[in-house]
Order: structure tokens, then sequence, then C-alpha cells
């Protein structure tokens, strides 16, 4: 067993064992110019201070051969799974599907919707196409989790109020304890990213634990 002693609300063991890290949605669509964040009327800039410490997590799992997750929120050339509610919502400048400077808006297999170079998934790590915004619903992931026999999930990605707290929440649900690492997430609005730690954190622990990287470091290494 392991302890990350300084999480909040308080102190989360678990067993490496049966631990993976998942990393939400870190594509060049949310993080880089041009893309579906910015169409959204973003500061896409703000996301970019989390890459070294979403590197360095990602590192930290693979040097202990622990199961890592990618997901890619996108769908379909033919949107057949894209509800009308959601390409139609707002006034984007470009809708999901719409062509943009890294190809189609949001969908796979164009360069907008590749994980960033930087955290690029090696092979035999899971990469989880979803079209919502949490990564349970319309995916298998709920079956890889089940196979690999995990049960406490370590959170990272963007954006920590969107795609990362329904993440969290849905796994809540299903019987995960679930630890979000507070400096390899980030939102284009700051407060958000404070609430949403606040939220996980409160009524002890709601939604699960919040810890930083070196907090989580020290518990798989020891104090470096
Ligand atoms: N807009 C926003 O903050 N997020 C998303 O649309 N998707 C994810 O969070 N991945």
């Amino acid at each position: 067993m392991a302890t990350v002693s300084a999480a909040l609300p308080f102190a989360l063991e678990f067993d490496p064992t049966t631990t993976a890290l998942i990393v939400i949605d870190m594509q060049r669509d949310f993080v880089e110019p041009g893309g579906f964040g910015e169409t959204l009327g973003n500061d896409v800039s703000l996301l970019q201070a989390i890459v070294p410490t979403t590197a360095a997590l990602i590192e930290l799992f693979r040097d202990h051969n622990l199961p890592i997750i990618h997901t890619r929120e996108c769908h379909q050339p033919d949107l057949s799974d894209l509800p009308s509610s959601k390409r139609n919502r707002g006034a984007p400048s470009l809708r999901i599907g719409d062509p943009g400077p890294m190809g189609r808006i949001l969908i796979a297999g164009e360069p907008g919707a590749d994980i960033i170079p930087e955290l690029s998934p090696l092979n035999g790590e899971i990469v989880i196409d979803k079209p919502g915004k949490g990564a349970f619903y319309a995916t298998d992931l709920g079956t890889h989790l089940s196979r690999l026999n995990v049960r406490t999930l370590i959170f990272a990605g963007v954006t920590t109020e969107v795609c990362v707290q329904t993440t969290m929440r849905e796994a809540n649900d299903r019987g995960f304890d679930s630890l979000l690492v507070e400096d390899a997430t980030e939102s284009y609005f700051p407060e958000f990213k404070a609430a949403t730690l606040a939220m996980i954190r409160a009524q002890g622990g709601i939604v699960g634990w919040t810890s930083t990287y070196s907090q989580l470091f020290e518990a798989l290494n020891g104090k470096p």
C-alpha cells in the first residue's frame, strides 16, 4: 500500500497495483490556437502551463509500469455521434466538424484531435475516444478498468471543471477512489479550477481527493 499523506481532504491510502493514471483530453484542439477551445472564445495559452507536470506524471506511471489511459474528446467524421444540442450550442467561430487550421474541429483522425506531441501515448497505452464530456459515457473505459482490476484512478488533464470533473464524478458513482493532481489540470477559467478542487474535497471528499504531483510522487517513490 502507499499513502498520499498530504492529499486533501485527508490522506489517501491506495494500492499501486490497482491504480491507473487517466489523462483527459490533452489534445491540440484544446491546448493550441486554432482548435475547439479557441473557437469557443477561450485563451488556450493558459492550458500550456501544465504540460511539463503532466509529462512528469506520465513518466512516473511509466517508471512504475502502471496503466496509463489517455482520452480524446472527438466525433466520427459523419457526425453520427454528435447530438445536435452539442453542435448547435452557443456561438463558436467554428462548430464541431467545420474545417479549421488543424483540420475539422474535434473530429477523430484530424490533427487537432491528436494528443499534443509532448504527451503522446506510447504503444500499449490505452487511448479512449469519447463523444461526451465524461469518459465513461458511450466508451469501453469501464471494461478496460475491470480487466485491469483498477480500483483507484489518478486524474490529470483538461479542462478541470468540464471533462475532468465530469469523468471524476462518473468514476465516483462507479466505486472508484479518485485523486486529481492539482498542478496537472487546468481550466480556461482559473476561478473554476479553484472551485472544482474545493468541490471535490468538500463534505469529506464527496467526489475524491486532490494532491500535488510531488505529493503523489513521494507516495510512490519516497521522499526525493
Ligand atoms: N470547453 C471546455 O472547457 N472543455 C471541453 O469542451 N472539453 C473538455 O474539457 N475536454
